[in-house]
């Protein structure tokens, strides 16, 4: 089981033969470059390569009509002139007597992986293709697009393998209309895009790609549209954005395929979309989206204009795909006005259709003073525009590192024998320890707390530590005694912060006690009991404050009477790994490790956590309760805002 990349290199051969300053854009080196970016980081090798395959026409006729796929034919015999006179039937849209070959190759791409995931060859994947496909339409090129391939992919998946709920997220910079067009009224395709909109001056144009178009009939609320009325957004608006609108209905929905309209024109230095997002982004959105539907994600590739952040940006998706963990995001965590009015937007018209925005609705509390250009500055340094961004983009894409992944995922060090743990294959068990005199000293103290037989285990906690700080070993499990817990944790910490100064550590104590709030730095809040305010609290607080914390390490304790259920442990180990790189050390009681223990390490190790359950709405009790935390804590973490005043 691993990551499918499904590419053929006749889909470069379609190009443009004509003067078209708008259309020049989509080149045959877009999938060059980003293929050459994969080869070098040694990541297409890891993949399992599968070679596309034209689309029937019996395929292309889930969405198309039988007369646009009869022209797009006739276009292989056209001469150049013909050629031209047809794309200007269609907007921003050109054919090559190649073109009907390639995107039959694109679509058939888009199959081909949807094929490999359902039937459990493989976990995810991407599709590298050309011509992209969100823009067109039944019987329509539009916007480079010929041929409709994640449309298609999900019909496919709905005829062919009879799924019922699929989340097609699309975070391409433009509006894939086709895509909202063909699935308007279907309320077993939820489809969520994001586009640079300027209210409405920005191509297509479209007053249905505003917020307020929700679908139609019974697809009322399965079209989520996030339209951004400014340039610039950038990292902190598009985790909102995930966090507080995608997210939430996602698990609502409870999708059993997400497929990615991936386009990469969303991304810095990217001349169509004038984003800020860094490549790095797409890692943390990939893992977000891999806790849905078991982790079958089908990417395939849409928009993406500049070479190298198109190649970075791929690179860092499929990466993450393979299960590598997160790079570290760059730049403050926090949205812009312009952002949190458009959040505020989408999530005002689709309130009336998801449980999960009814028990979210925030007290307006303040307002962002940062604009999008202010935030520009802060990551490029000296330039002032987004045209300038362009000459800083090199540097800032230098500097990102592919890290290595740590050679040992998930490690365990335990007063409980591992046979009772039930750990799944790949979790190692920690034989080695710091010295002995060391881990006295630690222990002397906390000495009343420490006996004879902790001492063995905390030796090899620690020594658990050092591997996860020193890239050896991703994430651990440790457990200790009841009475060892709380000084087991505090020598942590004191070794932690000993190691290096202003190392930042997250550390989420679960132990049953009740709100309070001592400082922007320390709180506590009670554990909901329903699915829908586990989730806010997930999505809407932990997350949020992770993300603006930046942590080097998350310490997950959970005490004696923590109260968390399996699959709620393992959501939250697996969520919590996007904003820490993966450095997860948890440290459980062992009353309760022996349940817990198998769950937990799967998230850890990658797997996506099982279900809450069916979604419960919360309570107005773990409404409030959140409420009160979000509107204290939100003047330090920016990323909690989910409301904003009008301007
Ligand atoms: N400057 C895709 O990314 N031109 N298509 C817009 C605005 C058309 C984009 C002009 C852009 C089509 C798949
Ligand atoms: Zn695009």
């Amino acid at each position: 089981m691993g990551t499918a990349l499904v590419y053929h290199e006749d889909m470069t051969a379609t190009r443009l033969l004509w003067d078209d300053p708008e259309c020049e854009i989509e080149c045959p080196e877009r999938l060059t470059a980003a293929l050459d970016g994969l080869r070098q980081r040694g990541l297409e090798e890891r993949c399992l390569c599968l070679s596309a395959c034209e689309a029937s026409e019996e395929e292309l006729g889930l969405v198309h009509s039988p007369e646009y796929i009869a022209l797009v034919q006739k276009t292989q015999t056209l001469d150049k002139e013909e050629l031209h006179a047809l794309s200007k039937q269609y907007n921003a849209v050109y054919f090559h007597p190649d073109t009907f070959h390639c995107a039959r190759l694109a679509a058939g791409a888009a199959l081909q992986l949807v094929d490999a995931v359902l039937t459990g060859a493989v976990h995810n994947g991407l599709a590298l293709v050309r011509p992209p496909g969100h823009h067109s339409q039944r019987a329509a090129a539009n916007g480079f697009c010929v041929f409709n391939n994640v449309a298609l992919a999900a019909k496919h998946a709905k005829q062919k393998y009879g799924l019922q709920r699929i989340l097609i997220v699309d975070w391409d910079v433009h509006h894939g209309q086709g895509i909202q067009y063909i699935f308007n009224d279907d309320p077993s395709v939820l489809y969520f895009s994001w586009h640079r909109y300027e209210h409405g001056s920005f191509w297509p144009f479209l007053p249905e790609s505003d917020a307020d178009a929700v679908g139609q009939g019974q697809g009322q609320g399965f079209t989520v549209n996030l339209p951004w009325n400014q340039v610039g957004m950038g990292n902190a608006d598009y985790l909102a954005a995930f966090l507080h609108v995608l997210l939430p209905l996602a698990f609502e929905f409870d999708p059993e395929l997400v497929l990615v309209s991936a386009g990469f024109d969303s991304a810095i230095g990217d001349p169509e979309g004038q984003m800020q997002a860094t490549p790095e982004c797409f890692a943390h959105l990939t893992q977000l989206l891999q806790v849905l539907a078991g982790g079958r994600i089908c990417a395939v590739l849409e928009g993406g204009y500049h070479l190298e952040s198109l190649a970075q940006s791929v690179c860092m998706m499929v990466q993450t795909l393979l299960g590598d963990p997160t790079p570290p995001l760059l730049g403050l965590m926090v949205p812009c006005q312009s952002a949190l009015e458009s959040i505020q937007s989408v999530q005002t018209a689709q309130t009336p259709y998801w449980t999960s925005l009814q028990q979210n609705v925030a007290p307006v509390l303040s307002s962002s003073t940062h604009s999008p250009e202010e935030r520009s500055l802060r990551l490029l340094g000296e330039s002032p525009t987004c045209a300038v961004a362009e000459d800083s983009l090199s540097p800032l894409l230098d500097q990102l590192c592919l890290r290595p992944a740590p050679p040992i995922c998930t490690a365990v060090a335990s007063t409980v024998p591992g046979a009772a743990l039930c750990l799944p294959p790949g979790v190692l068990h920690q034989e080695g320890s710091v010295l002995r005199e060391e881990t006295e000293a630690w222990a002397r103290l906390h000495k009343s707390r420490f006996q004879d037989e902790d001492l063995a285990t905390l030796g090899k906690i620690l020594c658990l530590l050092d591997g996860i700080m020193d890239g050896q070993i991703r994430n651990a499990i440790a457990t200790t005694t009841a009475l060892a817990t709380a000084a087991t944790l505090d020598v942590l910490i004191q070794r932690c912060l000993a190691r290096r100064a202003q190392r930042r550590i997250l550390w989420l104590n679960i132990r049953g006690k009740d709100a309070a709030i001592q400082s922007m730095f320390h709180f506590s809040t009670p554990l909901p009991q329903t699915t829908g305010g586990f989730l806010s609290l997930i999505l809407g607080l932990v997350l949020p404050l992770a993300y603006g914390f930046q942590p080097d390490m998350v310490l997950m304790a959970l005490g004696p009477a923590h109260g968390l259920q399996n699959a709620q442990a393992a959501l939250l180990a697996a969520m919590l790994r996007s904003p820490v790189g993966g450095r997860i050390l948890a440290v459980v009681e062992e009353e309760s490790i022996r349940l817990l223990a198998r769950s937990l390490a799967q998230a850890l190790h990658g797997e996506t956590p099982p279900s809450l359950g069916p979604f419960s709405k919360a309570t107005p009790e773990e409404i409030q309760a959140l409420m009160f935390l979000k509107a204290r804590l939100e003047a330090r973490w920016k990323l909690l805002q989910v409301a904003a005043p009008p301007p």
